[in-house]
């Protein structure tokens, strides 16, 4: 609530001072790469059909998409009529009403390509003069760009609440667009908050209005364990009751539901710290029952343990990318976690091996890696496996920024890929930040080489848990998670001197066109330029 009130009160200023009588805007968010805009008007006939040609042709999450993206762009008018809706399509002399826009034609190049890191999302829409012709098009290499393209054809459209009608306004458009950046992410945090998958659905929902393309699901940590494991059924014993869990088939609902909208999963397993709710299930993955965490390292079940996880949500997960955390790991004799130098068989095993607790981290890491790079899976990991061990990371890990600014370049330097998500400016759960400081955050900050550039290869907003749960967790995440979108999605850092979108239709899960927009001309700087 904090974040949306005086955004809010924003947002209707703006209305006012913009909105007098004169025509629409047309904001798009985040702005596409290339576009060019004219001053016509065309009506958007509520009856719009598809048609599809190109390898693409037969998908059906095309078409779910297309149903869905009409119930947003006519909910306002009458899409609703389906009995007159499917008259009309029977009969098309009984229309009375003459619309510009009927069809939409969507070209899919390619047959539909796996939807893995670096998918091609391009695509090119062209919404013709008025009068001109009746057909707006989209086209792309892939389903997924077809889907960005249906997305931007909605932001688009908006009601005209004289007329009744649908318009797009500033016609003609030819619009082509491509992300900035291959990994665009959200970190949603399932174990200091438990999220009804209803809930979850709707942030991926509101994913795809921001071209966001990675759900990373931080689904365990110290305080619960919310997912089933069927080869270790105790283990989510560790959550808070027995109605804040995951089935394995809410998993594979959220999975299903990411991969209809072009949006990718990146489960996480953090391990050792972070860990101590696996042991209400089973205490011997604690070094004692009064030293929890980290896991014990001493112990070859612990490894059988991550491994029967990673086997049972390999099944679950298409996602070539698994984040194995490795953050804020106490080895320190001195730490208040000291469980790996004070629990006697942990210690005594420690001294056998000749490792330190620093040591032992590696080792455990490491250990892990093997586990998720033997199920074919590329490992991710928080940036201080690399700050402590860099060296010895498996070549293709992924390291994960948190800490401060400075350390993708850092990471790219040695070769790694980075994700950006500097804690003092994409940290969702930092309530103090506001949205200009998110928006001018920028991941390549401080990298100066094109090949090092590449290596970044994407950011991150994170919403920890703590300080949201499911009344407030969509207004937490946006309108700040559309704001980095808006910088990970630029194709040109350059092009930004823009507008700002829909507050209402995020927060709610669905598109108020009218509501939708929201101006903000010179509020923001010039964003650091990219050599
Ligand atoms: N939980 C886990 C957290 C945090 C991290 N990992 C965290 C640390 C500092 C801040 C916010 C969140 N709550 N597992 C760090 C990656 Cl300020």
């Amino acid at each position: 609530m904090f974040v949306l009130k005086p955004a809010c009160f924003f947002l209707i200023l703006v209305s006012f001072a913009v909105g007098q009588g004169s025509e629409p805007l047309t904001y798009l968010w985040p702005l596409p790469a290339q576009f060019t805009s004219g001053d016509g008007a065309l009506s958007v006939d509520p009856a719009l059909t598809l048609s599809v040609a190109g390898n693409g042709g037969s998908s059906a999450i095309l078409r779910a998409a297309f149903d869905r993206y009409r119930r947003i762009v006519f909910s306002h008018a009458g899409y609703g009529f389906a009995f007159i809706r499917k008259l009309r399509e029977q009969l098309p002399l009984l229309s009375v009403a003459q619309y510009d826009v009927v069809s939409l034609n969507v070209t899919v190049h390619s047959d539909d390509e796996e939807l893995q890191l670096g998918v091609d999302e391009s695509y090119t829409l062209v919404v013709p003069k008025s009068g001109e012709s009746s057909q707006v098009t989209i086209e792309a290499n892939t389903v997924y760009g077809s889907l960005r393209g249906l997305e931007t054809f909605s932001q688009l459209c908006s009601f005209d609440y004289t007329t009744k009608t649908v318009k797009i306004y500033k016609a003609p458009w030819s619009i082509q667009d491509k992300p900035r950046f291959a990994f665009r992410g959200l970190m949603l945090d399932t174990s200091r908050h438990y999220y009804p998958i209803n809930v979850i659905k709707q942030i991926i929902e509101a994913m795809s209005y921001a071209k966001l393309n990675v759900l990373h699901w931080h689904i365990i940590d110290e305080e619960s364990f919310p997912l089933e494991v069927p080869t270790y059924p105790k283990l989510w014993k560790g959550s808070y009751t027995k109605w804040e869990r995951y089935t394995v088939e809410d998993a594979y609902e959220i999975v299903n539901q990411k991969a209809e909208k072009g949006i990718n999963v990146m489960p996480e397993v953090d391990v050792p710290g972070h860990a101590e709710s696996w042991g209400a299930g089973y205490p011997d993955l604690w070094p004692s029952p009064s030293c929890r965490e980290p896991l014990d390292v001493s112990k070859a079940y612990t490894f059988d343990v991550i491994s029967g996880i990673l086997t049972d949500m390999r099944k679950i997960f298409p996602f070539e990318l698994f984040h194995l955390g490795g953050d804020e790991v106490h080895t320190g004799t001195t730490d208040t976690s000291y469980c790996w130098t004070s629990t006697p068989h942990v210690k005594e095993w420690l001294q056998n091996q000749n490792m330190t607790a620093k040591d032992a981290y590696q080792y455990f890491v490491l250990k892990a890696q093997e586990i998720a790079v033997s199920k074919n899976w590329t490992p991710v990991n928080w940036e201080e496996t690399f700050n402590t061990f860099a060296s010895k990371l498996h070549p293709e890990t992924i390291v994960h920024n948190w800490w401060g600014p400075g350390v993708c370049p850092k990471v790219v330097a040695k070769g790694f890929r980075c994700i950006f998500s500097n804690q003092g400016v994409w940290y969702l759960d930092h309530l103090d930040v506001p949205w200009d400081v998110v928006y001018t955050a920028e991941p390549l900050e401080g990298i100066h080489t094109a090949s090092e550039q590449e290596l970044v290869i994407g950011g991150e907003v994170c919403m920890w848990g703590e300080t949201a749960d499911t009344s407030n967790v969509q207004q937490t995440i946006w309108p700040r998670a559309a704001a980095a979108a808006g910088r990970a999605c630029l194709a040109d850092a350059k092009l930004f001197n823009i507008l700002a979108t829909s507050l209402v239709h995020w927060i709610k899960g669905e598109k108020q066109a009218g509501l939708a927009q929201l101006l903000h001309g010179s509020r923001f700087p010039e964003p650091p330029r990219i050599h």
